[in-house]
């Protein structure tokens, strides 16, 4: 279902890229639940192959070697307590599935869990899938099986996605199985789902694993909640559409981080001006049918789409301000991106620069066992965690848009070119200034009763105070904003929580 079941009608998520089931768990406990976030994606809960060459990179969680939940980040239990922990403080937890294949072809061995397989003759017993269980070079139509063409539809669907042993979902026991997973899942009490390779499946064949799923745990949902589904569909307009999806779940909306990145980078001659119309007022599927971020796991390292577009914590300001905008602007689901960092080796290939280092793990002890994430007495992270979730600018305006909620656009302002401003409603009010030399400085209606406000980008509201600036809102809803071109955040965003 496109709701995504969050508690108390939160508006937002954060995807905890790699992180440990015990580190999430107390991250609900001690910020994501304070601030109001309304749920986690976390990486694939289930074995993995154990990849040494290169050594243990993060995708190779995208290659299962079976459903059972034993990863680096935690094993059944962990993720156990992690759900019910999470869920307790209201934060929803929303499972990454690798349904489409299994791992890459070729060899054998044990998974993160230690389960065996064999994917030279497509064995994988802890599952158990055999043979019969996957396309082959028939259904698939190429010589080498795996997916050649983007333009061929068949091919997308039924060859190896680089090499990755195809899952035959017209199989009623390969549905069978895979609901299976999923319903364990949520019997634990998770919110939802983030499927990967959506597009590389028939939407006939997931409609009919979704149809076996059952209702959410009545333990923390109402009873016939259904689970929420976000599909991983990159619809830039080749041969397979998003609106072949949207009637099963929302799908990943990849035009809006690249456009975003486009136009706060200014390339193209695109200002802040257009952002008005970004949505289904543009070219993008409706608001009840995406799920938005400026950046993914993917993107930020040139996988996937958007290219050297997508904005990452490597442009810190920049990606502050297009975070700040997707979170105050009524459009989409939103995800924010948690990151860890990783030294890039950017070298030239026949079609371009890549980064050869774009497959670094997180961070790592030597055995390989992933890092917990520690955090210094400012709230920020360390040892290599980037954590831009606790970015304050970022943080505070997840409660801007949980307090916007329902309300829609309202007192549209542009200067035509780098600058903008809006309000949702009576309930909040930003302000952006992208032009770099000249400062905003406008007398702007905000929408708001008259009072004075806490800035959530310079400071937050703390005792009855306010760590940052102070605006005075008058009793016709109107203050002058001063922003000026060099500050280091520039924009001003107040909302009917944050009044002093
Ligand atoms: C390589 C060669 C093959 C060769 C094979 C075997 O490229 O030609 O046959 O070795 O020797 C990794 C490697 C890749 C390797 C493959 C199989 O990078 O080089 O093939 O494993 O061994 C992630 C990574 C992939 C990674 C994969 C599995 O991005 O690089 O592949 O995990 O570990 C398209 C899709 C979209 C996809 C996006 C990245 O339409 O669905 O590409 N996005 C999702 C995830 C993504 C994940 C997958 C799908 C696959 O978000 O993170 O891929 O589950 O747009
Ligand atoms: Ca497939």
């Amino acid at each position: 279902q496109h709701a995504p079941n969050t508690a108390d009608n939160k508006q937002a998520i954060v995807h905890l890229f790699e992180w440990r089931w015990a580190d999430i768990a107390a991250e609900c406990e001690t910020f994501l639940g304070p601030y109001g976030f309304g749920g986690v994606q976390v990486s694939p809960p289930n074995e993995n192959r154990v990849i040494a060459i290169p050594y243990r990179p993060w995708w190779e969680r995208y290659q299962p070697i079976s459903y059972h939940l034993n990863t680096r980040s935690g094993n059944d239990e962990d993720f156990r307590d992690m759900v019910h922990r999470c869920n307790q403080q209201g934060v929803r937890i929303y499972a990454d599935v690798v349904i489409n294949h299994m791992c890459g072809f070729g060899g054998s061995g044990h998974g993160t869990g230690g389960s065996y397989f064999n994917a030279e003759n497509l064995d994988f017993p802890a599952v158990p899938y055999g043979s019969n269980d996957f396309n082959n070079c028939s259904t698939c139509g190429t010589s080498d099986c795996k997916v050649q063409s983007y333009d061929d539809v068949n091919q997308i669907r039924n060859c190896r996605l680089v090499s990755m042993l195809d899952l035959n979902h017209s199989s009623d026991y390969v549905r069978g199985k895979i609901a299976d997973y999923m319903n364990y899942l949520t019997s634990i009490g998770v919110a939802g789902f983030r499927v990967d390779a959506a597009k590389h499946m028939w939407p006939g064949d997931l409609a009919a694993i979704f149809g076996r799923l059952s209702d959410l745990n009545t333990a923390y949902f109402p009873s016939g909640s259904r689970p929420f589904i976000a599909m991983e569909v990159i619809d830039l307009g080749g041969v397979i559409s998003s609106s072949e999806y949207i009637h099963m779940g929302r799908i990943t909306e990849f035009r809006y981080g690249k456009q975003i990145g486009q136009i706060f980078r200014k390339q193209y001659g695109q200002t802040l001006a257009y952002l008005q119309y970004i949505g289904e007022n543009w070219d993008k599927e409706s608001d009840n049918n995406v799920l938005v971020f400026v950046d993914n796991h993917d993107t930020q390292r040139s996988h996937g789409a958007g290219g050297e577009s997508i904005l990452t914590f490597r442009d810190s300001k920049l990606y502050k301000m297009a975070n700040a905008f997707m979170l105050a602007f009524p459009y989409g689901f939103v995800r924010m991106m948690s990151s860890y960092y990783w030294d890039q080796w950017w070298e030239l290939q026949s079609w371009g620069l890549k980064d050869s280092n774009d497959w670094i793990g997180p961070p790592a002890d030597g055995s390989g066992n992933t890092m917990g994430v520690s955090i210094n007495n400012k709230g920020n992270c360390r040892n290599g965690w980037i954590c831009e979730h606790r970015w304050r600018q970022n943080r505070n305006m997840v409660m801007f848009r949980n307090v916007a909620a329902g309300h829609g656009m309202f007192n549209w302002w542009d200067n035509g070119y780098h600058q903008i401003a809006f309000s949702r409603g009576d309930r909040a009010f930003i302000a952006i200034n992208n032009e770099g030399l000249w400062a905003l400085d406008a007398t702007l209606q905000t929408g708001l009763s008259s009072g004075d406000y806490c800035d959530v980008i310079s400071g937050d509201l703390s005792n009855g105070g306010c760590t940052g600036k102070t605006i005075t809102v008058g009793g016709d809803g109107r203050t002058h904003i001063y922003i000026a071109g060099d500050d280091e955040v520039p924009m001003i965003a107040i909302h009917a929580g944050s009044k002093v």
